[in-house]
């Protein structure tokens, strides 16, 4: 909650898309579909994401990766269309108080009556600077109330090869699962996104709900959910399925940890026509004031 942004922009705040900045109380009473930009940005950033401009619309959902629909990465553009995102629900299990198939539609309507939709941006762990709208994955699992025995949380995006044509190959484990360690997930930096640029999530980012995880890789942060559950073993993931030398449960962003196959310690910020200078990678994606205490005491290079 530290990490709202409330009422009170600043001028650096201010972004050529966020004309749509502070109508939540206009939206206060309407359907949560309606609910379209609301409430401050997120503050968590650290200065030099605060100050980089988000990326365009056409660059967040034309460069994407989501197996589901190929592993090219204009294939999700040209084919999640195709996937039918209402009416959609979320199973909730596991060790909560009230497991049960969460409506989307009745889920966001209580998180814009208790005002804890808001919007944020944060740079993305693949270089995307994303002006993300949602809630915290916090505020979901204080509503289903988490047991005391568990200690992670699983992560699943829908099955359903008819209208996901990459589900029909082999290249992943489906469905697509991801897993947080349970501090992890109730860090206020962990959100669940339903929309962008104030409108709704575009399918080939994830629609229509998914997990932002800002200081991880990008793969941790799981598209199209539909099932959440609370454990006390660690979940297995796809990519560590696919590859465990390579993946890691932690997948923290770390300059210090190579990929068994390429250096870590720079990167890219994607657009600029691709021309941008490659950036030194900083841990925890520039997110460590904010979460190294999580893992204090942990050898990163082991928990990788
Ligand atoms: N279900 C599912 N979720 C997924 C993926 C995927 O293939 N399937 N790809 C991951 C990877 S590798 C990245 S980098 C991000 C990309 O998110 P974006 O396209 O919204 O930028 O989504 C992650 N979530
Ligand atoms: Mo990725």
């Amino acid at each position: 909650m530290a990490y709202r942004y409330k009422s009170d922009l600043s001028i650096r705040d201010v972004t050529p898309e966020s004309f749509f900045i502070n109508r939540r109380k206009l939206t206060l009473g309407f359907s949560a579909m309606a609910a379209g930009g609301l409430v401050g940005f997120n503050t968590a950033n650290s200065e030099e994401a605060l100050t980089e401009t988000p990326n365009t619309l056409e660059e967040i959902s034309g460069y994407n990766n989501y197996y589901e629909f190929g592993t090219g990465k204009g294939d999700p553009a040209k084919y999640a269309g195709a996937l039918t995102t209402e009416p959609w629900s979320v199973k909730i299990d596991g060790m909560v108080e009230n497991p049960g198939e969460y409506s989307l539609s009745d889920l966001l309507k209580k998180m814009v009556l208790e005002d804890r939709i808001y919007r944020f941006r944060c740079v993305e762990a693949w270089s995307m600077v994303i002006p993300w709208r949602g809630f915290e994955l916090a505020d979901l699992l204080e509503f289903v109330g988490v047991k005391k025995e568990a200690k992670y949380v699983a992560f699943e995006t829908l099955l359903r090869p008819e209208e996901m044509w990459g589900q029909k190959k082999n290249y992943l484990d489906w469905p697509y699962r991801e897993g947080l360690r349970l501090d992890e997930a109730l860090h206020p930096l962990s959100i669940m996104a339903t929309g962008l640029y104030g409108k709704a999530l575009p399918n080939q980012n994830g629609a229509p709900i998914r997990l932002v995880v800002p200081w991880k890789y990008g793969f941790k942060s799981i598209k199209s959910i539909v099932r959440i559950t609370l454990m006390e073993e660690q979940p297995r993931t796809s990519w560590s399925i696919a590859n465990p030398r390579e993946y890691g449960f932690y997948s923290n962003v770390n300059p210090a940890v190579d990929h068994p196959r390429w250096s870590q310690a720079s990167e890219r910020k994607i657009g600029s026509g691709f021309v941008a200078k490659r950036q030194p990678t900083l841990p925890f994606n520039g997110y460590g004031k904010e979460v190294a205490s999580l893992y204090e005491g942990m050898d990163l290079q082991a928990f990788y």
